[in-house]
This record gives structure tokens, C-alpha cells and sequence, in this order.
């Protein structure tokens, strides 16, 4: 029996290069994301994010499909180069600030909360070009300038911000294993560009706290990913493992902004890879996070690496597995997405109460968690029952961490649409809505009716 408090938030959530399109349209300036899908071979089928679900030109039937599930809040993502053509502040393309305007008035006349995620993965390509991304000394100033702009167009009516989502894989991915824009491979670059995202988070929340929190009264924080780790037996060795496993995949943001310094594991194994706080940094990240913003959706288990293992570092198994001396793998008999992620609930719960318990019981908000399967229609229905079976499961598991004492205040599914996920393209469906990427139609799944009356039933 799922059993929420009432005023529990229940959403759905997407990101702007996922869904957006009109990739040069309305005066929008490119992308790291836009520059990546054109190189052959980077995206399945060499899927672009040209056109997407089009949902710049469809935004006002997209915020309906929420309406009509009574979600009581959104999270979308702004996309830097729609604002900021060339990612500095020289021009404000104020096309861009009146989509995200409309967007955001359509929500709130609709009874749904705008919580606005300002970056998820779309750098403008000018600021990769002419600096050099999230490797660059100065990116974090210019996401505080850009930051700026937003809490000063949009913060009248927005109340909840989400600087960076997933700084890990925006560093592991991004910069270490290549398989995500820029396309950088790496055992140094994802240290600095990790520690450079939480300088721009850090960055933003204090102008965001001085400038405007006091007169906006909202709230700001990160949002980071975590798979759960499950220690393969329950040697002291394996238990170690584990952990260490955790500490750099979700610690290496979160202890930072929590406890003030990055995890001892990672000091010690990575030495002079792995940047030091300066005290003027330092007092700017600790502490810099209103909520904990938490993305889930797998588990697997650890175990101390055997120093025979070769090289096993595979996308989406938690890092670069050499620095960590951890070996993952899975149990034969868990249920796989069509991502061939494990559907594990109770790594979910676990995974909240270690938060809670590392980090002093923080307001947590699941602000990801979906499962992608190869759904079919079939006059006009989807009958995604593998689907509903996987929120199910995940929200008893959330159920069961709050009635343990987590202070877990909301959910939102990903995705509201199937949509671009990133090199896999269009060949995964993750929405909760079907979208007939020829026609541009969206029909709601059964998991989308399911989330409406689920919706009804607890609020
Ligand atoms: C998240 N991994 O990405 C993102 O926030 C979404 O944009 C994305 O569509 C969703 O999860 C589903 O993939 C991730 O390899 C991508 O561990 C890769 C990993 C984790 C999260």
C-alpha cells in the first residue's frame, strides 16, 4: 500500500535539448549537444536533437498532457544558448526569455509548480570553443552571470532552482569515458570539470541568496545522480568496496556541499588529480544546497577488485573503475529496462537511508527516476504495465524510507515524454506519454493514467 503525506509533490520531469527542438529557431545559438550528434557514430542512427518532441512549438498541449494527470509540479530544464546565444551575457535573446515566460505562466494558470533545472548538459558551444567548457577557470563565473539573468527574468514566479543536474555524468561521461558531448577521454579532465560544476553551483546559489532569495522566497539546490551499491558479500572488503563506490559516484558532489571537502577515499586515491578547496571556496559550496536533489534508477553490486581484472570500465557502471578499485556487476535474475539498467526498488530505499544518514536527514527530493521499455501502440493504446509495476515497486520503496524517517518530500517521473535520450537517441522510450516522433503525436501511456489516479488518491 503506498501511503504519502498530502501535501507530498508528485511531478514529471524533462530536459530542454531532450524535448525542445527548434534547435536555430527563435534565435537560439548552438550547443555542445548540437556540435556532438553531427560527428558519425556519436548518436544511435545519427539521431539529432534538431526537432526532438518539438516541444518549442508545442509547449501549450505538452503542459496540458500534466494538467490532465493533476501533477502538481514540472521540472524542465532552460537551455543557456535559447537565453544566451553565445553563453555570455554580451546578448540576451529575449525571444528565449518569452518562451520560457510562456512556459512558466502556462504552468502556474495551470495549478503546477515551475521548478527549473539551469543546466542539464546543453552548454552553449561558443563558451567550449572560446573557453574551454567545464575544464575552464572561468565557466563558473559566466554560469553565475548566466544564473543571474535567470533568477532576475523568472524568479518572480519561480520558486524552486536546480543549478546543475548530474554533475557526475557531465564530468565521468562528458569528460572521462567520451560518450557524452563534449566526447573528452580522461583520468584527469573529469576531476577538474567536477570540481569546476560545483564552484558554478556554489556561484549561482550565493548570488542567488544575496541578491534575490529574501525578496523571491524560493529555494535552490543541485540535483545528483546515484545508483545503489550493494556489497557483492558481506566481507569487510566488499562492505569497503561499496561504499567507496558510492563515495565517487554521489559523496564527490554531495560531501562538499554537506560536509566540506571531497570523500578521503578520493583524496587518497587520486592525489593530485583531484582539486583542493581554497577556505574562500570552500565557505562558498558548504551548506550551498536548500534541498538534496536526488536522480535514481539502478543498482549493482561491489566487490573489491581482483588485481587481475582487466580494464572494465563500461558506460553507465559508476566511473572510472581503475580510480576505485571496485568491480560491479549484477544479479542474474533482477529484471532489466530495455537500458539493461536492474529494476531494484529496495536499492532505492537503501540508498535514500544513507543519505539521510550521511548527510543529517536533508529535505530530499527525487527529482528523477523512470525506466525506459520498447513500447508498442496499439490503436492508440500503450499498455506499459512493466512500467507501472517499476514505479510501484520504487514508490513503496520511497514509502518505506519515509516511514523510516527519511525526509523525502517529492517525486517526479522521468520522462513526461518519450524523448532524445542522448547517444542512444531515439531508440529509448522513457516517457510516461507515447510520442510518434513522424507525426509529432502524443497519446498517454497507461502508466500516465495510472500516475492520475495514484495523483488522486494521495492528495
Ligand atoms: C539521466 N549513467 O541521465 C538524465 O538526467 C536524463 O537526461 C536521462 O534521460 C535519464 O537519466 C535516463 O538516462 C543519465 O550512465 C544518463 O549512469 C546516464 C547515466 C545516468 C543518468
Amino acid at each position: 500500500m503506498l501511503n504519502f503525506p498530502t501535501n507530498f509533490l508528485w511531478g514529471t520531469a524533462t530536459s530542454s535539448f531532450q524535448i525542445e527542438g527548434a534547435a536555430d529557431v527563435g534565435g537560439k545559438g548552438p550547443s555542445i549537444w548540437d556540435a556532438y550528434c553531427q560527428i558519425p557514430g556519436n548518436i544511435a542512427n545519427g539521431d539529432t536533437g534538431n526537432i526532438a518532441c518539438d516541444h518549442y512549438h508545442k509547449m501549450e498541449e505538452d503542459v496540458a498532457l500534466m494538467a490532465n494527470m493533476n501533477v502538481k509540479a514540472y521540472r524542465f530544464s532552460i537551455a543557456w544558448a535559447r537565453i544566451l546565444p553565445d553563453g555570455t551575457k554580451s546578448i540576451i535573446n529575449e525571444e528565449g526569455i518569452n518562451f520560457y515566460n510562456r512556459l512558466i505562466d502556462t504552468l502556474i494558470s495551470n495549478g503546477i509548480e515551475p521548478w527549473i533545472t539551469l543546466y542539464h548538459w546543453d552548454l552553449p558551444l561558443a563558451l567550449h570553443m572560446t573557453y574551454d567548457g567545464w575544464i575552464d577557470d572561468r565557466i563558473s563565473d559566466l554560469f553565475g552571470d548566466y544564473a543571474d539573468i535567470c533568477f532576475e527574468r523568472f524568479g518572480d514566479r519561480v520558486k524552486h532552482w536546480i543549478t546543475i543536474n548530474e554533475a557526475w555524468v557531465v564530468a565521468i561521461l562528458g569528460y572521462g569515458q567520451g560518450v557524452f558531448a563534449p566526447g573528452r577521454t580522461s583520468n584527469t579532465e573529469p576531476y577538474i570539470a567536477g570540481h569546476n560544476l560545483l564552484l558554478a553551483h556554489a556561484k549561482a546559489v550565493d548570488i542567488y541568496r544575496s541578491k534575490y532569495q529574501s525578496i523571491q522566497q524560493g529555494q535552490i539546490g543541485i540535483t545528483n545522480n546515484c545508483d545503489w551499491r550493494e556489497p557483492a558479500t558481506d566481507s569487510p572488503q566488499d562492505q569497503e568496496a561499496a561504499t567507496r563506490a558510492l563515495e565517487f559516484f554521489l559523496a564527490w558532489f554531495a560531501d562538499p556541499i554537506y560536509l566540506g571537502d571531497y570523500p578521503q577515499s578520493m583524496k587518497e586515491r587520486l592525489g593530485n588529480r583531484l582539486p583542493t578547496f581554497t577556505k574562500e571556496e570552500i565557505a562558498l559550496v558548504k551548506g550551498s544546497s536548500d534541498f538534496f536533489g536526488l536522480n535514481h534508477y539502478t543498482t549493482m553490486y561491489a566487490a573489491e577488485a581482483n588485481p587481475n581484472d582487466g580494464e572494465g570500465d563500461i558506460y553507465g557502471n559508476g566511473g572510472l573503475s581503475e580510480d576505485q578499485d571496485v568491480t560491479l556487476s549484477v544479479d542474474p535474475d533482477w529484471e532489466l529496462t530495455s537500458m539493461n539498467w536492474a529494476v531494484v526498488p529496495w536499492g532505492c530505499q537503501k540508498l535514500l537511508e544513507w543519505i539521510a544518514q550521511r548527510y543529517y536527514n536533508p529535505p530530499i527530493y527525487i527529482t528523477e527516476n523512470g525506466c525506459s521499455y520498447e513500447d508498442t501502440e496499439v490503436n492508440s493504446i500503450i499498455a506499459d504495465q512493466k512500467r507501472i509495476e517499476f514505479f510501484e515497486g520504487y514508490l513503496e520503496a520511497c514509502s518505506k524510507a519515509i516511514q523510516n524517517g527519511v525526509n523525502l518530500k517529492g517525486y517526479f517521473i522521468w520522462s513526461l515524454l518519450d524523448n532524445f535520450e542522448w547517444a542512444s537517441g531515439y531508440t529509448k522510450r522513457f516517457g510516461i506519454h507515447y510520442v510518434d516522433f513522424k507525426t509529432q503525436e502524443r497519446i498517454p501511456k497507461d502508466s500516465a493514467k495510472w500516475y492520475a489516479e495514484l495523483i488522486s488518491k494521495q492528495t
